[in-house]
């Protein structure tokens, strides 16, 4: 098993969720972590946390406050990092979400942007400014956090769905084009994991991102984490390239088992 003490690990969508479960393992094992996300006061409140439970130090969190659509700002946050934390080990592109469950043809069109603009575009641009170093370094790794969606579209899920169909095919794709680097590429693609998910797919709206876990026994943040420490643990010759994970009551992303 490869040690992460020291190794800098750069999480985007840190302030919750499976990001902020990423931060929390990667943590307990020494690493040193570039916590990312909007929220800054979020991120502030982890990394007190992290401070707290893994006696981590302030020279081994550095929090970046950044929205990863904006890409003169994904640019300049890792261009300015101070000396200390400029050689990236491992990249994980977690920032994400969904926006409404509309059909198609009467879908909100800002919904689909903010999609396509954080999952696929945002994931491109800390890809494009952080895999250079990782390049010319010779060691690296990134990993993805896709979905079931990307393999499996359902009703509604139309623009969510073909975002994580992108993000399973540009991790292919940057797989192929760091043949003959030693840069690793991993894509961790779970089913339903219970985090802020769904409110923030229904915008705000408690009750309704409530029933989507109802009777069952959704993933935690956690077991998502736990299988992204496996990949970046792995020896330096072995590449995890696809795990697919689900909770045992869920077969597909619409066969689902709930108890009543
Ligand atoms: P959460 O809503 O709990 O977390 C999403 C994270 O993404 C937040 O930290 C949020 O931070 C961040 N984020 C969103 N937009 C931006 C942005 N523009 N710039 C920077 N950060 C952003 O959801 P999850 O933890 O569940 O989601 C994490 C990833 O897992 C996503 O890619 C999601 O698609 C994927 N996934 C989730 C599943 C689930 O069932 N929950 C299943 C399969 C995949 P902030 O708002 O502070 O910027
Ligand atoms: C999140 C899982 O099935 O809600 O990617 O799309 S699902």
């Amino acid at each position: 098993m490869l040690s992460l003490q020291n190794q800098i690990v750069l999480i985007t969508g840190a302030s919750s969720g499976i990001g902020a479960a990423c931060a929390t393992v990667f943590a307990s094992a020494g690493a040193k972590l570039i916590l990312a996300a909007r929220r800054q006061e979020r991120l502030q409140q982890l990394a007190n946390s992290l401070v707290e439970k893994y006696h981590s130090t302030p020279e081994q969190i550095h929090l970046l406050q950044l929205d990863v659509r904006d890409r003169f700002a994904v640019e300049s946050a890792i261009s300015s990092l101070p000396p200390a934390w400029s050689e990236i080990d491992i990249l994980i592109n977690n920032a994400g979400l969904s926006r409404g469950l509309d059909k198609l043809h009467q879908g909100e069109f800002t919904d689909w942007e903010e999609m396509i603009d954080t999952n696929i575009k945002g994931l491109l641009y800390l890809t494009r400014y952080v895999v250079p170093g990782m390049v010319s370094r010779d060691r690296g790794h990134v990993i993805n956090i896709g979905s079931i969606a990307g393999y499996q579209t359902y009703p509604g899920g139309n623009v969510y769905c073909g975002t994580k169909a992108a993000v399973r095919a540009i991790s292919e794709g940057l797989k192929q084009d760091l043949l003959g680097t030693s840069v690793k590429v991993s894509s961790v693609d779970p089913g339903m994991v219970e985090t802020e998910f769904s409110e923030v797919r229904f915008h705000g709206n408690t009750e309704r991102a409530n029933q989507v876990y109802q009777g069952v026994t959704p993933l935690t943040a956690a077991d998502v984490a736990d299988v992204v420490f496996f990949c970046a643990t792995r020896p330096s010759h072995v590449n995890i390239n696809q795990v697919i994970l689900m909770p045992v009551d869920q077969a597909s992303t619409t066969l689902v088992n709930r108890r009543r």
